[in-house]
């Protein structure tokens, strides 16, 4: 997207720097890096930083906003490469070349400083606009506006888990971990709410009869969302599977050991990724993906695979909105007595008489009431401490 430089609006921001850049204590010591304070030596002249006297904590940047408010720096794109964020572990990160070469990158200091979350400075996905220095290392100088992004809360914060990507393939399993349907749910309002579609994944489908997954199929089909049972035992859905990610990025999502990275060595075979058991005792996976990873796709499109949750807790959705996020529930709503209602436990609710009647399904309306219930008085009590 090109920028008008008409467009620009100089905006005076206040970062707040701290006070060790007495030192130059850089160069491609990354563990050293990560934990080091912030310095500003890296910052170049055109964003005048002026420091008030050597004691003041603060420098003021002249930044531009972009027309999403984001802060767009002034940097010299000539000696500059584009590229695509494979994955990104801390502060360094894999990022492949328009030029189709790796290079291991650092993230120049402002960009840390400015984004609201550090951790959040740079994810995987992300396009970039990196300097090369030396044959395969680089430091990246601007993050591109993000579309279409999988997050979740973790410790409070935003977890920005991948970023640019067009749908989610929510991996739950018909066995072995058991079938969680509420983790569904969760996933299906993350998609919605990061702009991305949501394809609802039923996988080890050969560890049961298929007649047992057509209720689940089912429902999800006809709420409209796309559904598609696989195995990679018996090859089950792998083809649809294939036409699906063909040409569309696409992250992989859900617990440990639900097969996403085997699902992902299915169809592209070429990529051989680890995979792990599933513990028999406690039906749970071993985390064998570590950290989300991009990969290309040889027939067109990329796929990402993910380390796998155990829950998903939603960000930036408030109670009131859960409601919106079922979409059945919608046409019952204008029947609830109170404009305001919760649809736990007033009387006259809409949505409550469907579900007696069957016309809502009560394990979506479960899946809402443990939603609503968890997520939120979770929220409640976390603010009063
Ligand atoms: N029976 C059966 N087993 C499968 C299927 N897909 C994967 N598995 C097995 O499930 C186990 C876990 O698979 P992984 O691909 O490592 O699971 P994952 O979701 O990547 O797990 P994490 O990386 O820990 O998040 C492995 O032992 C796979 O062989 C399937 O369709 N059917
Ligand atoms: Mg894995
Ligand atoms: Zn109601």
């Amino acid at each position: 997207m090109a920028r008008k430089k008409s467009d620009k609006k100089g905006q005076k921001v206040r970062v707040e720097f701290r006070k060790n850049r007495g030192k130059k204590s850089r160069k491609r010591d990354f563990t050293r890096e990560m934990h080091a304070g912030e310095n500003v030596e890296d910052l170049k002249a055109s964003e005048r930083v002026r420091g008030k006297s050597d004691q003041s904590r603060y420098r003021t940047i002249i930044a531009e906003t972009d027309e999403s408010g984001g802060l767009q720096l002034d940097i010299d794109e000539s000696e500059c490469l584009k590229g695509r964020v494979l994955s990104a572990i801390g502060l360094n990160s894999t990022v492949e070349g328009e030029d189709g070469k790796q290079y291991l990158c650092t993230v120049r200091r402002v960009l840390r400083t400015l984004s609201r979350d550090a951790r959040n400075a740079v994810v995987a996905g992300d396009r970039v606009l990196f300097r090369p220095e030396g044959d395969d290392q680089g430091m990246i100088e601007r993050v591109e506006p993000r579309r279409g992004i999988l997050s979740r809360t973790s410790q409070n914060r935003e977890h920005i888990i991948v970023s640019n990507i067009d749908q989610v393939l929510i991996v739950v399993t018909a066995d072995q971990p058991p079938l969680k349907t509420n983790l569904i749910d969760r996933f299906l309002i993350s998609a919605e709410k990061g702009e991305t579609e949501a394809i609802i994944c039923i996988n080890k489908a050969d560890l049961v009869d298929p007649v047992d997954l057509q209720p689940i199929l089912g429902l999800y089909a006809q709420l409209g969302y796309r559904v598609i049972a696989t195995s990679i035992v018996n090859g089950m859905g792998t083809g649809e599977l294939r036409k699906l990610l063909k040409g569309t990025q696409t992250v992989l999502a859900g617990q440990s050991g639900v097969g996403k990275s085997s699902l992902i060595n299915a169809i592209a075979p070429s990529v051989e990724l680890e995979t792990g058991e599933v513990s028999q005792f406690h039906m749970k996976g071993k985390h064998t993906t570590r950290t989300t990873q991009l990969l290309k796709l040889n027939f067109g499109g990329w796929v990402v695979d993910t380390p796998g949750i155990r829950q998903l807790e939603l960000w930036d959705v408030i109670p009131e909105e859960v409601e919106g996020f079922f979409i059945e529930f919608r046409p019952y709503v204008t029947f609830c007595k109170f404009p305001d209602c919760s649809h736990t436990h007033e009387a006259d609710c809409g949505v409550k008489a469907a579900v007696e009647n069957r016309e809502i399904s009560m394990m979506r309306y479960e899946s809402y009431l443990r939603l609503i219930d968890e997520d939120f008085v979770k929220a409640d009590s976390a603010e009063k401490r």
